[in-house]
């Protein structure tokens, strides 16, 4: 293990537990060997589809969106794109590109601090939610190729006293800033997605703004010696409605799974990319797709990026929109609580999407599994 690690686990100011590695401090130090708790071999294999041109990843044009220029055509497009693909590149998006370049900057900034400074946001012992900075432990103690930061940063009562309001001022303001646009631009995006499902603004809003859960997840990917052994984010689906995300410096590494193949995508410039979250897919009742994806980490170069995650409220029952459901089209999910939904969530961590069949209702009459695991 890195010097430095083992400097920061002897300091007893940190109680810095085996879960909590740095990726970023071990590879300061030449490796010749990707230590076993990384080492993912065999790391879950499909076909890839490198071949394909990561350009087929269709791109919706906000500009078009909001104009009413070419509005029905770009609607039918979007409709289609969550539905086939669940991913999508987002451009002319009205972010501006100023605070994107800020962001780059800060988050850049943040990971250049020393380990001390950043271990003053670690994942608190105990945390359920994990939120902070560190890494979390996969199924069989193996861990991602990533540091990361994640914290709930709406409703703001919900953002923990320790992380948010104790970053550095630059840093904080900035995201509050992205925050605040990218909020705007989800808000947008899925009162478009409330029309091209044919239910009321006013339903999908209801479900999720203006006090929804939300949450960022900053995430720094060191290069890797051997990228085939590691994985840089697990396969996974988004427990969000949608997820909005910023690729910081221009290296790509997002791999996502189609039609029984992963393959990678290629962010245009300046573009954001946004997925259907499995809660999205519930909402509505299996008609958009929550797809899984992975990192697959660079092998000379660093790779950023944050994530927003939008989700529903507090208080709502998870379940297809009502207004969605009648005898021709019966609920092909169960309907639970929030808390039932994130508990099931939590127990599966990040596992494809097996919390999503998990809700599936078996039209023969059976659950297929129970929740209660
Ligand atoms: O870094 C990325 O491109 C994806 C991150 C991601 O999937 C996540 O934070 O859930």
């Amino acid at each position: 293990m890195a010097g430095t690690i083992s400097n920061v686990e002897d300091d007893d100011r940190f109680s810095f537990s085996s879960s909590n590695f740095s990726v970023q401090e071990l590879v300061k130090q030449p490796i010749k060997t990707i230590p076993q708790h990384y080492v993912r071999q065999p790391v879950p294999s499909a076909p890839c589809g490198g071949h394909r041109p990561s350009q087929m990843l269709p791109t919706i044009d906000m500009n078009r969106l909001v104009s009413g220029k070419d509005f029905d055509v770009e609607l039918g497009k979007l409709h289609s794109t969550c539905k086939d693909w669940g991913f999508f590149q987002l451009v002319n998006h009205g972010v501006n590109s100023s605070i994107l370049e800020k962001v780059k900057l800060e988050v850049e900034g943040f990971y250049q601090l020393p380990l001390v400074e950043k271990m003053k946001f670690r994942i608190r012992e105990g945390d359920a939610e994990a939120e902070g900075y560190g890494s979390t432990e996969r199924d069989g103690g193996k861990f991602d190729w990533a540091d990361r930061f994640f914290m709930t940063t709406n409703p703001n009562h919900k953002r923990k006293p320790h992380l948010f309001p104790q970053l550095p001022s630059s840093l904080r303001n900035t995201l509050e800033s992205y925050i605040s646009e990218v909020k705007t631009l989800g808000k947008k995006l899925l009162c478009l997605m409330a029309k091209a499902l044919d239910m009321e603004e006013k339903e999908m809003m209801g479900y999720c703004f203006d006090d929804g859960m939300q949450s960022l997840r900053m995430t720094y990917y060191p290069p890797c010696p051997q990228p085939e052994l590691v994985m840089g984010t697990t396969s996974h689906s988004d427990f969000s409605l949608i997820t909005i995300l910023h690729q910081l410096n221009g290296v790509d590494g997002l791999h996502i799974h189609k039609d029984g193949a992963w393959f990678p995508v290629s962010f245009l410039p300046n573009a954001l990319v946004v997925n259907v979250g499995d809660t999205l897919e519930i909402f509505s009742n299996g008609v958009y797709r929550s797809i899984e994806h992975k990192v697959v980490p660079n092998v000379e170069k660093e790779r950023m990026s944050v994530a927003f995650f939008i989700n529903p409220k507090f208080d709502v029952q998870v379940g297809p929109a009502p207004s969605l459901i009648n005898p021709q089209n019966p609920p092909l999910f169960k309907t639970v609580s929030l808390d039932q939904y994130v508990k099931g969530f939590v127990s599966h961590k990040l596992n494809g999407k097996s919390h999503l069949h998990n809700m599936r209702i078996d039209r023969d009459g059976e659950d297929k599994l129970s929740l209660d695991n």
